[in-house]
């Protein structure tokens, strides 16, 4: 036997079947015609700490953005009008967002993640960026410029802070220092000579010390690793045996030695 199709089904198949061939050809001319692009995430690019600008030659250009509390890096660009630019966004902090005016480019920009929009300029002039996701105390003061000269003017790019080279930023926070910070250690210790729960560690190798039980040491390290290991063997004189046992690798152990020798 033949199954009819009812008449109201058909009707209700042809206008689902006509509505999104018009919606996929409204896709294709809007990429095709408009040359509007849907922004992606990029997973093989990855993020980045500092803001650049790459001319690629040709009226090419390659933005990394770095939004941050509170402005954008590079802060403002300059290039000349026919060009083509890939911005490439990331942020350094919270959620920003970046909307450059009279374009397509509409990003949110995320940590760890990197957004892409291209945009193309024929027009000279200036195209203000603005951060349009609230994102603290400075967040109306967010903004950045593309400037679109000229084709015979130079490009350029403003605000990019100099990546700090690994060896200074190695030598600006020793592992020790480090270790000791996502430790806890300076909730009760100071390096600056300032009283805590504990006693400073400013000037602390080498320091004589008088024990609850009035015998005197030098702080070297056997009794630092003691101290840190077994916290109530020995007590300094004016302190109660409030220091926690806080799990320590014998690296880390290490390093907080070698850090502590270095606070004069
Ligand atoms: C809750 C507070 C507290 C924390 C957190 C703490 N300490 Fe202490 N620490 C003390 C007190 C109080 C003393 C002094 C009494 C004693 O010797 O036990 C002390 C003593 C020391 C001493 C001996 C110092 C001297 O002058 O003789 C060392 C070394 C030390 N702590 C290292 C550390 C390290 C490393 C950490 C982090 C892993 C740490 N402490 C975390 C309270 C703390
Ligand atoms: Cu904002």
């Amino acid at each position: 036997m033949e199954t009819k199709i009812p008449k109201l089904e058909k009707k209700v198949i042809t206008v689902a079947f006509v509505t999104s061939a018009v919606h996929l050809g409204l896709i294709a001319y809007a990429a095709v015609k408009l040359g509007i692009t849907v922004p992606t995430c990029v997973t093989n690019v990855k993020p980045f700490t500092t803001g650049a600008f790459i001319d690629h030659g040709q009226k090419r250009y390659e933005v990394h953005v770095l939004a941050k509390m509170w402005g954008f890096e590079p802060s403002r660009i300059r290039v000349p009008r026919g060009s083509i630019v890939d911005f490439y966004l990331t942020s350094k902090d919270v959620n920003h967002g970046f909307n450059i005016d009279r374009t397509n480019v509409n990003l949110m920009a995320v940590p760890y993640v990197v957004n892409y929009a291209q945009a193309r300029f024929e027009t000279p002039g200036k195209y203000p960026v603005i951060c349009h996701e609230y994102c603290g105390a400075g967040h109306q003061a967010m903004n950045a410029m593309v400037e679109v000269a000229e084709a015979d003017q130079p490009a350029e790019a403003e605000g990019i802070e100099a990546a700090p080279s690994p060896s200074i930023e190695a030598a600006a926070q020793p592992p020790g220092q480090k270790i000791m910070q996502t430790k806890g250690c300076f909730a009760c210790h100071s390096v600056n000579g300032s009283p805590g729960v504990g006693p400073t560690f400013k000037g602390v190798w080498g320091r004589k010390e008088t024990l609850s039980d009035g015998t005197a040491i030098t702080v070297d390290e056997p009794y630092v690793i003691e101290s840190i290991r077994k916290p109530q063997a020995k007590v300094v004189k004016g302190f109660g045996p409030v220091m926690p046992t806080i799990p320590m690798t014998d690296q880390e152990l290490k390093d907080i030695i070698e850090y502590m020798k270095t606070i004069k």
